[in-house]
């Protein structure tokens, strides 16, 4: 260990506890004591940590709107390779390391998916080596925080920046900027050229907050950096000149402040109106412009040719929230460093790859012409010239096919396109899984497809398996290197060498109590959280992510109204007892998905209360379901369930995670779920629904009709008529609501199309669980094979196929 010696470790700490609190040790509570820890960690990985130089290979700038860290101190001890040593030198300190893990908070600067996939890259970017950081906004108040009142979603604001600042960062004042907005832009001639004037604009200073992203035992650190807007210091008014200058009067300076702070005020405002939509365009540009500055400023320490930038740097949006990277690359390179149009993009397109997460219209994104126009003035004459160009472009290729041109055209119908512009202005295009990407090229991005078929590539995602299962199952990791050595850990497709285990009963057996062991720890928690004791010995059975229509949650709750049903007709009924767990936070505007958690709160009050299914049937909904709750969860679960409709979920991560940590998968062949199966088969996993040729056919002839097979199905006809009758107390509005999705509006989500093959798949579940043995050679095949999930796997590939490819 060099990176730690204990006389000195004790010494430093004592002395920073005294300098920051001017106490003892043993005065401290926990979170002084994580404080000061992380400051000394802080000095001490601070020779490695240096801001990059450009100077040497290429580096990768990740542009993401949410960044889903998850606690750090854990990771980054692990990463250090310093987790045990510390663990016992703060023992010998009397301190317990997990109470400070605890006393960490979990920056929810992230929805879900999204987020968490680019915490994941970030890891896997510095254990490999790869000088890649991320860019995002330090939002001052994260996700809400859910909190379930009478069964109903209640959401709070989420103050973690409750200290006023978050241990890991470090503020860079000195690398502040300046994004503009507003304002009036004149062409004037200049040397036979025409240059932008951008004049009454209003001037945000960008604050970068840095977090170290330290790699898994390699001495290297990367950076993310979160950018905090506020009013321009003093010391920029020099280059404001030709900024809105009347800020004369007390009032109009506060309204200043708050047109600055609050752009990093929170994440993902409501914008189901006006106000809330131009919030979002800001902050969205807030991020790339603050972003690009930085790189430029990088990139010019070192060099002087700009226009060799693309040897130096690769941009990477990711989703379209980042998209404005196109444009004001295209405004730095042309309005700044005087490039002309045609040069700048092609640089432009060399520098910028883009990632899409989503098929879901809802979250392809558009921005009202006008209001970019009055935000963004500069910007939007760039993306109009743009889509001038790249329109005559395609009239030169297919003449007047406007339907064609039109679909693929930046601005259309008032609006401008994201992703559009992300394709456009990008050498690379891809999806998150292989059916995903399929389902791109063929159906929703087929007119790009065809004509630049080279751009689209698939790159399915990963999972960083440090995190989560070196550090959330320290028992399996150390059963792991028990059977195989610890080679595994950088390369994680030695995992596959388990297999040899799969008919060796001890090993079995050991996989089972530590699943057992996960599963009372979890069962702790439950009961601390939901006053409500489970049964150790039931199936796990988990389904845990946001809630939206097209995962399906609700087929989820009315099985478990079935198999209720079925107990209460047949309390012999020869089953499994069960556990449902659900962990899911709604959109604050979405009414749907809060009818689906209200519902299934109601089901569990009746199910749980019900002494005749006691012993067989339990529903848990956790509340404020995040990345630490992910991480007890996870480790304990035997049954992970991935439902969505097929076709709508990209890839999804947590059918990953669960497969790493051996449990059996219940699945549509949708998103990544269709490559887990290429890796383990039927017999590993248990498939049902419709396939995605299915849906798509559907789709094209406006659905089937719930309403006949409803009329026609006895089973079905019970569970649904259930959310309207009475028998689930406290539903009136909202299962009307849900009733409605399913039959009046004939079940866009095939909800009861495949109910009754969820219902086999189920039962099929409960007949596997019945033979323990194979049980658990299922969960150690489902280990041995899940090695190709980790992110450092879909991190090689963008490097090799993306980044650096020339
Ligand atoms: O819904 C996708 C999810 O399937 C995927 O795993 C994740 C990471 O690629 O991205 C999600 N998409 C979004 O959160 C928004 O596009």
């Amino acid at each position: 260990m060099t990176l730690i010696n204990k006389k000195e470790f004790k010494l430093e700490f004592r002395n920073q506890m005294d300098f920051l609190y001017k106490q003892t040790i043993e005065e401290a509570n926990s979170e002084q004591l994580l404080n000061t820890l992380v400051t000394v960690l802080k000095c001490k990985i601070d020779n490695i940590w240096k801001e990059s130089r450009l100077d040497k290979e290429k580096e990768v700038y990740y542009f993401c709107i949410e960044f889903l860290l998850g606690r750090q101190l854990e990771s980054n001890l692990l990463n250090l390779g310093v987790l045990e040593d510390i663990k016992l030198i703060l023992k010998e300190m009397d301190i317990n390391l997990e109470d400070l893990v605890n006393a960490e908070v979990d920056p929810a600067l992230g929805n879900g998916g999204l987020g968490r996939l680019a915490a994941c890259f970030l890891d896997s970017m510095a254990s490999l080596s790869i000088s890649g950081h991320g860019y995002g906004i330090r939002y001052e108040y994260g996700l809400f925080e859910q909190k379930l009142v009478n069964g109903h979603q209640v959401e709070v604001p989420d103050n973690w920046l409750k200290e006023e600042s978050y241990i890991w960062e470090t503020v860079r004042p000195n690398k502040a900027s300046i994004v503009k907005f507003g304002g009036q832009v004149d062409l004037v001639e200049k040397n036979g050229k025409l240059k932008a004037i951008h004049k009454n604009y209003i001037p945000v200073m960008a604050v970068p907050y840095d977090i170290p992203i330290i790699g898994y035992k390699n001495e290297y650190i990367n950076t993310l950096r979160l950018f905090k807007s506020d009013v321009p210091r003093k010391d920029f008014e020099p280059i404001l000149k030709e900024s809105k200058n009347s800020y004369g009067s007390y009032h109009d300076a506060l309204q200043y402040r708050y047109y600055a702070d609050e752009i990093s005020q929170v994440l993902y405002p409501n914008d189901s109106n006006d106000a809330g939509k131009i919030l979002r365009l800001k902050q969205e540009y807030f991020l790339v412009s603050a972003g690009i500055q930085d790189i430029f400023r990088k990139y010019k320490k070192n060099n002087r040719d700009i226009g060799k930038i693309y040897e130096k740097i690769s941009i990477h949006i990711n989703d379209t929230h980042p998209s404005l990277c196109v444009p004001e690359l295209m405004r730095l390179l042309m309005d700044e460093e005087e490039l002309g149009w045609d040069e700048a993009w092609e640089i432009t397109k060399r520098v910028i790859s883009y990632t899409n997460h989503t098929i879901m219209a809802e979250a392809m994104e558009r921005w009202n012409i006008q209001m970019i126009k009055e935000l963004l003035p500069r910007i939007y004459m760039i993306i109009e010239e743009i889509n001038k160009r790249y329109i005559r472009k395609l009239n030169n290729k297919y003449g007047n096919d406007f339907d064609k041109i039109g679909t693929m055209a930046v601005i259309s119908a008032d609006n401008v396109n994201m992703a559009n512009l992300s394709i456009i202005g990008s050498h690379s295009v891809n999806g998150v899984a292989k059916l995903h990407t399929e389902i791109l090229k063929k159906e929703v991005l087929k007119n790009f497809y065809e004509d630049e078929p080279f751009k689209f590539n698939n790159k399915t995602n990963g999972i960083a398996h440090r995190r989560w299962l070196m550090l959330s199952n320290p028992r399996l990791s150390k059963l792991i290197n028990e059977l195989i050595g610890e080679s595994w850990q950088k390369d994680t497709l030695e995992l596959k060498s388990l297999e040899k285990y799969q008919d060796d009963s001890r090993v079995l057996q050991e996989l089972e109590l530590i699943k057992q062991e996960n599963k009372r720890n979890l069962s702790k928690i439950i009961t601390q959280k939901n006053e409500i004791n489970i049964n150790e010995n039931s199936i796990f059975d988990v389904q845990i992510k946001r809630l939206h229509a097209y995962k399906r949650q609700l087929m989820n709750a009315l099985h478990i109204l079935h198999m209720y049903h079925e107990l209460l007709d047949n309390p012999n009924l020869n089953m499994e007892p069960r556990t449902f767990i659900f962990g899911a936070k709604a959109a604050p505007g979405y009414y749907f998905a809060k009818c689906v958690i209200k519902l299934i709160n109601e089901l569990a009050q009746k199910i749980n209360n019900d002494v005749r299914v006691k012993d067989k049937l339990r529903v848990v909904f956790l509340e404020n379901y995040g990345v630490s709750l992910a991480e007890k969860i996870i480790p304990a679960t035997n049954v992970s369930e991935q439902i969505s409709t097929t076709t709508k979920e990209a890839s999804g991560t947590s059918n990953m995670k669960f497969m790493m940590n051996g449990a059996i998968t219940i699945a549509t062949l949708d998103g990544a779920n269709i490559e887990i199966h290429d890796q383990i088969g039927d017999e590993n996993m248990v498939l049902f629904g419709l396939k995605a040729n299915q849906v798509l056919e559907y789709s094209k002839f406006g659905g089937y009709s719930s309403a006949d097979l409803y009329s026609n199905n006895f089973y079905i006809k019970r569970v649904v008529d259930d959310l309207v009758n009475g028998f689930i107390p406290n539903i009136l509005e909202e299962g009307r609501e849900i009733y409605n999705s399913l039959i009046t509006y004939n079940d866009e989500f095939f909800v009861l199309r495949d109910f009754e093959n969820y219902i086999e798949a189920q039962k099929k579940i409960n007949d596997l669980y019945m033979d323990k043995n194979h049980w658990n050679k299922m969960a150690l095949i489902n280990i041995a094979n899940s090695g190709i999930f980790s992110s450092d796997r879909t991190i090689k590939e963008y490097a090799n196929e993306i980044w650096y490819k020339r």
